[in-house]
C-alpha cells in the first residue's frame, strides 16, 4: 500500500502498550532465546495495562526456543546449501543486446546511489534538484532508508564497491537508539525486509543483528485487544518511558483511519518478515507464542494471529475492505482495493504459502478465495477491451484503477503458475490482460510513464481524468509485472515494455543529480518533484535489471520478494544437509 506522507498529527495516542517492566521483559526473551528454566510469572497473575483498551490476560513464561541449552544460532551455510540456483551473475553465451541493456540499468543504479550518498548520505531520500536530503514522518527518527532499501540491489547488480559504502554506514552510522512515531508497514517492508534480504544474500551478521533488534521494537504494537497491530509505533524502547520520551513503545492508529482502525495492507503485510524473524532468532515471538495459548499484554501474539482475526470475521461477498478495528476485530467500512490500502494483503497471502514450500495451506486457500471473489464482482472489461480491476464502495465500482494496482499482474501470474490447470490458464490470462491494461496507461502518455491511478469511465480508457492523478513518482509496480510475466511466458514484449520505461526514465526523470518523479506524464515538459524515492533503487531498477537477467538469478524457485523487492528465501522443507 502507500499511505499518505503526513505525520500522524491528528492521532490521540488511543492505545498505549503495556509498560513491562524493563527486567522481565529481558527475562522473556532470554527464556525465549534459551533452553533453560523459562522466567515465570505467578500463575494467574494480571499486568496492569494502560490505555484501558487491552484485555489483561494471566501472564505466562515464553516458552523455551530450542531444546537445547547452547545459545540458538541460524546455520548460514546449510541455508546456503538449500539454495537451488546461483543468486547472481551472467551466464556465457547470452545475447549481447540483452546484456547491454542490463549494464545500462546498472549504470542508472549508480548514478541514483552515487547521487544519494554525495548529497543526502544519512537521510532517508535524496532531493535531486535541491541536491540535498529528505527526512520525511514514516520512518520515526530511523535514516537512511535509502541505503537499506538500495543494499540488495546494489548487491545483486554487482556493484560491489557501492555495496561496501551501503555497508559501511550500516555498520557505523545506523543508529536503533530512536524514539519517534513510525509507520510499522513502511518499517517492516523497507528497513526489515532490506535487512533481512542482505543477510541472506551475503550472510554478514551486522545486517541480521540489526534487523532482529528493530522487529523487537515493532512489537509492541500488536498490544490491542486482537492482536491486530496498530499502523503507527513509537519506536523508543517499550518500559523506558520518562519525561523525555513519554511515548515509548507506544502504538496509535492513523489519525487519517476510519475510527482508529488498522488498514488491511499493513496489518497485512508483516508476514514473510516477521516469519523470518523467528526463523533467524530461533525466537517464536514474532510468528506466534506456539505454546501461549492465551496471548496477552505481556505477549502479545504474533502475526499468525491476524489470520486468525480476519477468518472469523465476516466478509461481504467474499471481499476484504480495508479498514478493521484492532479494539473489536470488525471492519469500520466498507471499502474494498486491490491497489493502495488492500494491495500486499493479498501479495503476501500467495507468497506466505510459496515462502513456506507450499505447507502454509490455510494462506493458499485465503488467497484463492479472495481472488475467486474479486474475479467475480471487481474485475470488468472497458468497452475498449481492456481488463481492469476495479475499487468497491460498499456495493457501487469505482473504475479506477491505481498504479499501485498494476502489481497485481504478477501477483496473479504467480498464484498462476501453481494452480491447477483450468485456473492456471484463466488466471494466466488475466495476468497478462491486466499487465497489458497497465502497459496501455503508460503507452497512452506523452512521457510514456503512467499515471498515479486511471479510469474507466465517462469515455476514458486507461487514463487520468483528474488533474491530482497525473503525476509519475517513480513507482515500480508495472515493471514489477513485466518481470514476472516475463519469467514465467518468456514473451518478448514484456522485455520490450520494461525497456520503453528505461527509456522514458531515462528521458523524462533524469536530472542533474539523480532521478525525480514528475508532476505530469501527459506533457513532453513534465516539472520535477526534486525527489528520488528510495523505492526506485530497491524495486524499480532492481525489477528492470531482473527482467534482463536469467532466471536463476534470483530464482523464483529459491525466493519470494517482499512487497519493497527484498528477496526472502524459500524454505526448502526437502533439503537434507
Ligand atoms: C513501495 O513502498 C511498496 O511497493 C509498497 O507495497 C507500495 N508502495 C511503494 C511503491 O510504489
Amino acid at each position: 500500500t502507500d499511505l499518505p506522507r503526513s505525520p500522524p498529527a491528528a492521532a490521540e495516542p488511543r492505545h498505549a502498550s503495556p509498560a513491562a517492566p524493563r527486567r522481565l521483559r529481558e527475562k522473556l526473551r532470554t527464556a525465549a532465546r534459551m533452553a533453560g528454566p523459562p522466567a515465570r510469572t505467578a500463575p494467574g497473575s494480571r499486568q496492569q495495562v494502560q490505555g484501558g483498551e487491552s484485555r489483561a490476560q494471566p501472564a505466562s513464561a515464553a516458552p523455551p526456543a530450542r531444546e537445547t541449552r547452547a545459545p540458538f544460532r541460524f546455520d548460514y551455510e546449510r541455508f546456503r546449501r538449500s539454495l537451488r540456483h546461483p543468486v547472481r551473475g551472467g551466464r556465457p553465451g547470452e545475447d549481447p543486446e540483452t546484456r547491454a541493456r542490463r549494464m545500462k540499468i546498472k549504470e542508472m543504479m549508480k548514478f541514483a546511489w552515487d547521487n544519494y550518498k554525495q548529497y543526502a548520505l544519512g537521510k532517508n531520500e535524496l532531493r535531486p534538484l535541491t541536491k540535498n536530503g529528505h527526512i520525511g514522518n514514516m520512518f520515526g527518527g530511523l535514516r537512511g532508508a535509502t541505503v537499506i532499501d538500495a543494499l540488495d540491489t546494489l548487491y545483486i547488480m554487482e556493484l560491489e564497491e557501492e555495496f561496501q559504502e551501503a555497508k559501511e554506514w550500516v555498520e557505523k552510522s545506523f543508529d536503533l537508539n530512536v524514539n519517534g512515531e513510525a509507520s510499522l508497514f513502511e518499517v517492516n517492508i523497507r528497513y526489515i525486509g532490506g535487512l533481512l534480504a542482505t543477510y541472506y544474500l551475503t550472510g554478514e551478521e551486522v545486517f541480521k543483528s540489526k534487523a532482529l533488534e528493530l522487529g523487537e521494537k515493532l512489537l509492541p504494537a500488536f498490544n490491542t485487544p486482537t492482536g491486530i497491530p496498530r499502523g503507527v509505533i513509537n519506536l523508543g524502547r517499550q518500559g523506558t518511558r520518562s519525561l523525555f520520551s513519554p511515548c515509548s513503545g507506544m502504538s496509535w492508529s492513523w489519525g487519517w483511519a476510519s475510527a482508529g482502525s488498522s488498514i488491511l495492507a499493513e496489518f497485512g503485510t508483516l508476514h514473510l518478515e516477521f516469519l523470518h524473524l523467528s526463523e533467524l532468532s530461533g525466537n517464536p515471538v514474532f510468528a506466534e507464542k506456539a505454546s501461549n495459548p492465551q496471548p496477552g499484554p505481556l505477549h502479545p501474539p504474533g502475526v499468525m494471529n491476524i489470520r486468525r482475526v480476519l477468518n472469523r470475521v465476516e466478509k461481504p461477498q467474499g471481499l476484504y475492505p480495508n479498514f478493521l478495528s484492532p479494539v473489536t476485530g470488525s471492519w469500520v467500512q466498507h471499502h474494498v482495493s486491490i491497489g493502495g490500502l488492500g494491495d500486499s494483503f493479498y501479495e503476501y497471502l500467495i507468497k506466505s504459502w510459496l515462502m513456506s514450500d507450499k505447507k502454509d495451506s490455510e494462506a493458499k486457500k485465503m488467497y484463492d478465495d479472495a481472488l475467486e471473489a474479486i474475479e467475480k464482482h471487481l474485475v470488468k472489461k472497458s468497452a475498449g477491451g481492456l481488463t481492469y480491476i476495479a475499487e468497491w464502495r460498499g456495493g457501487i465500482l469505482d473504475h479506477k484503477m491505481g498504479h499501485l494496482a498494476c502489481f497485481s499482474g504478477g501477483m496473479i501470474a504467480l498464484g498462476a503458475e501453481h494452480a491447477a490447470e483450468e485456473r492456471r490458464q484463466r488466471h494466466m490470462e488475466l495476468a497478462a490482460e491486466i499487465t497489458s491494461t497497465c502497459h496501455e496507461s503508460y503507452a497512452r502518455s506523452d512521457t510514456k510513464l503512467g499515471p498515479e491511478a486511471f479510469r474507466f469511465d465517462a469515455g476514458s480508457e486507461a487514463m487520468a481524468t483528474r488533474l491530482s492523478e497525473r503525476y509519475y513518482i517513480l513507482r515500480p509496480e508495472v515493471v514489477e509485472s513485466y518481470m514476472y510475466l516475463w519469467r514465467l511466458t518468456h514473451d518478448p514484449k514484456y522485455r520490450h515494455w520494461g525497456w520503453e520505461v528505461v527509456k522514458a526514465l531515462e528521458k523524462h526523470c533524469r536530472v542533474e543529480a539523480g532521478f525525480s518523479g514528475i508532476r505530469d506524464v501527459y506533457t513532453t515538459t513534465p516539472t520535477h518533484d526534486n525527489m528520488q524515492q528510495s523505492f526506485f533503487l530497491a524495486e524499480t531498477l532492481k525489477y528492470l535489471y531482473l527482467l534482463f537477467c536469467e532466471d536463476d538469478v534470483l530464482s523464483l524457485e529459491d525466493w519470494v520478494f517482499n512487497t519493497e523487492a527484498h528477496p526472502l528465501p524459500i524454505n526448502h522443507t526437502d533439503f537434507k544437509a
